[in-house]
């Protein structure tokens, strides 16, 4: 079944002309120069192994076969997407702020690129980091049309190795057929239980924070594995690492539903950035992710020779993914895919204590948006102020030059990671509580919780806003904010 997404995609690019809009995607001012090839991104299929079964998956690659991109601040990002898969399909650059025509929506930036055509993107880099790239179109993303997109800049150091870790939830089940159970079993959540219990909450429901907390619903769906680098740790993959070393680990949660809790073991680790943006360092051995976000956490690594694992625990749940870090050809023993005891659900505890770095100047909102997170189990509808998307929906109103601010409240029992597209954000404000808090995509708002993220309208065009989980996204929690 095509997505509702897909199909207004498929609209706007038989209105066009599919294959001259895609090349389109670039408007002449910013045409390529000549001076520089562009690299190629190459979508196309791929076969993994998990749970010792091939598995047909997506993937994003160069034509040296490295996934992803790996770049550097000063330089254009200039890129050429080869749709080689038999869909179409349209890669969104994940926390970077690209004039909006290149921002990879379909039906909102650009149509999707057809089987066998190309999109070309060229813009400037504004600030470096650990960001992603991945499919915003029908549901690939859960078929891992998912890559790294790593900026480097003056943050980074030389005596220090870089390791990405990418997390993937990843089922059997074809992602269409797990949308549809979602429908029929929330439909059948909703009968058997009664309102305001477990998965039923009517949208505009008020709930109490202590009621809400109590019993979050958490993990919608039941996958098979969980990969890190596209691997379980029936094999997971094994990092050398210098002993006394210093380790970058930059962990981005490509996860279409799950969120988890990074668990470093034995290591000190220094959490710098949250997706992609520096902020005032935070000590730790565990660190929440969830879905879309990413962790830039400094490793040390102890002297001699040692094996460490580095694992991300899915929030509420034993199940567990990671790599293992080895100095000095330590041996790496066999680690359990689950844990011994379930974790917590992720809160909101380290998000209160983050500070931004380079915080967004102080500046009185020009204006402030009510977004309430609303929606139900009961067949699975998911929308923004009680709306479900779709095309005709107007976009919230925003002036360019604005300080707006986004007032998230959610309405249900479900946590909602929500993400802006073409801006960085601030975290302004957590129930109340005014703080200057990390610059960044994606924030998870909790059920029950109020978050406030401030940004400032400095890029024109047409911007997605959306829930992060993959199902509820394409359900309807999704909106835009438009402006030029
Ligand atoms: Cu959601």
């Amino acid at each position: 079944m095509l997505s509702r997404r897909a199909v207004i995609a498929g609209g706007v690019a038989t209105l066009a002309g599919s294959a001259i809009a895609a090349r389109a995607q670039t408007s002449p001012a910013e045409t390529p120069s000549a001076a520089a090839a562009p690299t190629v991104l190459k979508l196309d299929r791929r076969d993994i192994e998990v749970n010792g079964k091939t598995a047909s998956v997506f993937g994003i690659r160069q034509p040296g076969g490295a996934f992803g991109l790996v770049t550097e601040i000063g330089k254009p990002f200039r890129v050429r997407v080869e749709n080689g898969i038999d869909e179409p399909s349209l890669i969104h650059w994940h926390g970077l702020t690209p004039p909006w025509r290149q921002d990879g929506v379909p039906g909102i930036s650009g149509p999707p690129i057809p089987p066998g055509g190309s999109a070309d993107y060229d813009f400037p880099l504004r600030f470096g980091g650990t960001f992603w790239m991945h499919s915003h179109q029908g549901l690939q993303e859960q078929r891992l049309m998912a890559a790294p997109l790593i900026i480097r800049d003056s943050r980074d150091r030389a005596d220090q190795q870089e390791v990405v870790v990418m997390l993937a939830d990843f089922s059997f089940t074809p992602p269409e057929q797990i949308f549809e159970n979602l429908k029929k079993s929330g439909s059948m959540a909703g009968m058997a239980k009664p309102a305001g219990g477990g998965k039923m909450m009517m949208s505009g429901m008020k709930i109490s924070k202590g009621e809400a907390a109590a019993a979050p619903d958490l993990n919608d769906v039941k996958y098979d594995a969980f990969l890190a680098n596209d691997r379980t740790l029936a094999d997971p993959e094994v990092v050398k690492v210098e002993p006394g070393g210093r380790v970058l680990m930059r962990i981005i949660n490509s996860s279409s539903m799950s969120a988890y809790h990074i668990d470093l073991g034995q290591l000190d680790g220094e959490l710098i950035a949250v997706d992609g943006f520096a902020v005032a360092a935070v000590r730790g051995r565990s660190f929440p992710i969830a879905v879309a976000q990413r962790l830039d956490i400094r490793v040390s690594i102890p002297p001699g020779s040692g094996a460490y694992p580095v694992l991300a625990q899915l929030e509420g749940e034993r199940n567990r993914t990671g790599v293992v870090l080895v100095a000095a050809n330590a041996p790496v023993a066999r680690i359990a895919d689950e844990a011994d005891a379930p974790s917590p659900a992720l809160t909101l505890d380290l998000e209160s204590r983050l500070r931004a770095a380079e915080p967004l100047a102080e500046r009185k909102a020009d204006r402030v948006l009510a977004i309430n997170l609303t929606g139900q189990m009961a067949g699975y509808v998911w929308s923004i102020n009680d709306v479900v998307w779709d095309k005709d929906v107007p976009p919230l109103p925003v002036a360019k030059g604005e300080r707006v601010e986004l007032v998230m409240v959610n309405r249900t029992p479900m946590p909602h990671p929500m993400h802006l597209h073409g801006h960085e954000f601030q975290v302004v404000e957590i129930d109340g509580v005014r703080f200057a808090g990390a610059v960044r995509d994606t924030v998870l708002v909790p059920p029950g919780r109020r978050v406030v993220a401030a940004f400032d309208a400095e890029n024109p065009g047409w911007w997605a806003f959306h829930c992060h989980l993959l199902y509820h996204l394409d359900a309807g929690m999704f909106t835009t904010i438009r402006y030029v």
